[in-house]
Formats: structure tokens, C-alpha cells, sequence
């Protein structure tokens, strides 16, 4: 898959590809990135991206020819691409748009800077605005690299130990259970004795049950969602009766 990122801080966005998942897909070419400077297609002495915004107020936005120019060079660069504009202003991704996503041969991802773009950027030349969560940045690229990485670990691959992606938390609409290691006991806090029964069926039983009783605890919105079979509905009393 391929991202073309439109950014100012291309060195900020580069940091996925020297750590991690990412990195290691960028290595086997399972993901390029591309950052394209607007900054780049500036045409005036002083290369200004931005300008006071009409009507006046507080801050400065990005203009329109300067992200316009960008964004035609990368849709002639992947033409096969989508054109993502994060912003505050667009729909909070989730688990299901990452994975519908994936399937696309690339994107290119708008980041914004100062008060944002200019709005007839939008109407003319984005496909899709998409948020990352109701709290303030201070631009698209964290945005952007949120959705780099989420979408790469769903590529076939990207994980080594496939089946990684299909049990993480959401993709079930599910938390995840929870996790122990060694040592056996700390603090006087043991693992759970299931887990060194052997007998994996009654572990797998109950790893389905604790991420049925953790969701309801913790995310009832996400159960409400879903429609239980009777089996998870047994699983998710007897964790409960066990509280
Ligand atoms: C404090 C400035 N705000 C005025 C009321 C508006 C505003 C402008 C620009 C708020 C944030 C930003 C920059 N944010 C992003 O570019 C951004 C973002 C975000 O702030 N929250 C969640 N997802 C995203 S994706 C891009």
C-alpha cells in the first residue's frame, strides 16, 4: 500500500518507517512513504504556505493554490489513490474504516497546519475527512501516523504471526483478555490457574469470557452493539456472577 502524506513536517511523519511494525513493513516494501512538502510548491521569494484568513480573526491558513498544486502532483503520482483530509472536523475513524482502508492501493494523506485549509481545498480536491478522536492537535500529521500504522497491521504480512490482526482488541468488537508472563506470582498476585492447566479449550473459554466481561465493565457501548450468541451471553454470567 502506498501513502503519499502532504505535510510540512515531513521528518515528524517519517518517524513510522524507523520503528516498530511499520518500519519493518516499509523494509519488505509492504508500504511506501512519500512526503510531499507543500512548501515545495510555493511560488513566491519567501515560499509562504499560509495567509490571513478573510473576515479576520486569530491564526493563519493554508492556501488554497499553494495545497492545491500538492495535491494535484501527488494524484499524478498515484492516481489510483484516495484523497484523506485529517481534520477536527471529520468523521472519528474506527477499526472497520481502517480495514475497509487497507484495501485500497494507496492514499494520500492532507495534513493540516495553523487554523487549517482553505475550504474550497475540500469542496474541490478531498475524497474524505476523517478525525482521529475529540481532543485538539496541533495538526494532521499525528493523525496521519495513526492511520499509517493502523492500516499497515492489517496488511497480509505486516505481523509475521498472522493471526496477531484478527485477535486485537476491535476486530472483533471485543476488548482484548488480559495478558501475564513470567513470573508465575508477584506481590502475592498469581496468574490465573487456568492458564497453566494445559487444556486449551478451557483457556480459550476463558480468554473469550474475560474479553466479554472486560467489554461490558469497561466499554458497555461496544457490547451494545453487538448481538451475542448464546454461548458469549453464558460466558458473560458466569464472569459476572463471579465479580
Ligand atoms: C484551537 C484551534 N481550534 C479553534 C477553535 C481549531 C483547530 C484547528 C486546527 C483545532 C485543531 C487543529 C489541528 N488539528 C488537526 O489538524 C487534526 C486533528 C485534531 O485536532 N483532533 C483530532 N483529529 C485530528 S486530525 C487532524
Amino acid at each position: 500500500m502506498r501513502f503519499d502524506v502532504i505535510t510540512l513536517f515531513p521528518e515528524m511523519v517519517q518517524a513510522v518507517t524507523q520503528s516498530g511494525v511499520t518500519s519493518r513493513a516499509a523494509e519488505q516494501g509492504l508500504i511506501t512513504l512519500n512526503c510531499i512538502n507543500p512548501r515545495d510548491y510555493a511560488t513566491d521569494k519567501h515560499r509562504t504556505v499560509d495567509d490571513r484568513p478573510y473576515g479576520g480573526g486569530p491564526g493563519m491558513v493554508m492556501k488554497a493554490d499553494v495545497v492545491l498544486s500538492t495535491i494535484r502532483d501527488a494524484k499524478q503520482q498515484s492516481p489510483a489513490s484516495k484523497v484523506v483530509y485529517l481534520s477536527p472536523q471529520g468523521k472519528t475513524v474506527n477499526q472497520a474504516m481502517m480495514s475497509s482502508a487497507a484495501k485500497e492501493e494507496g492514499l494520500i494523506l492532507l495534513c493540516g497546519r495553523y487554523e487549517g485549509i482553505d475550504e474550497r481545498i475540500i469542496e474541490l480536491a478531498v475524497d474524505e475527512e476523517w478525525s482521529i478522536g475529540d481532543y485538539v492537535l496541533s495538526g494532521g500529521e499525528l493523525g496521519a501516523m495513526v492511520v499509517i500504522d493502523s492500516i499497515t497491521r492489517l496488511l497480509p504480512g505486516a505481523l509475521g504471526h498472522e493471526q496477531s490482526a484478527e485477535q486485537d482488541s476491535f476486530s472483533d468488537g471485543l476488548l482484548d483478555c488480559p495478558h501475564y508472563t513470567r513470573p508465575e506470582e508477584i506481590e502475592e498476585k498469581p496468574i490465573p490457574a487456568v492458564l497453566k492447566s494445559g487444556n486449551h479449550a478451557e483457556i480459550a473459554k476463558w480468554r473469550r469470557m474475560e474479553a466479554l466481561g472486560r467489554t461490558y465493565q469497561k466499554r458497555p457501548d461496544l457490547l451494545e452493539k453487538l448481538d451475542l450468541n448464546e454461548q458469549d451471553k453464558k460466558l458473560l454470567e458466569v464472569f459476572l456472577r463471579q465479580q
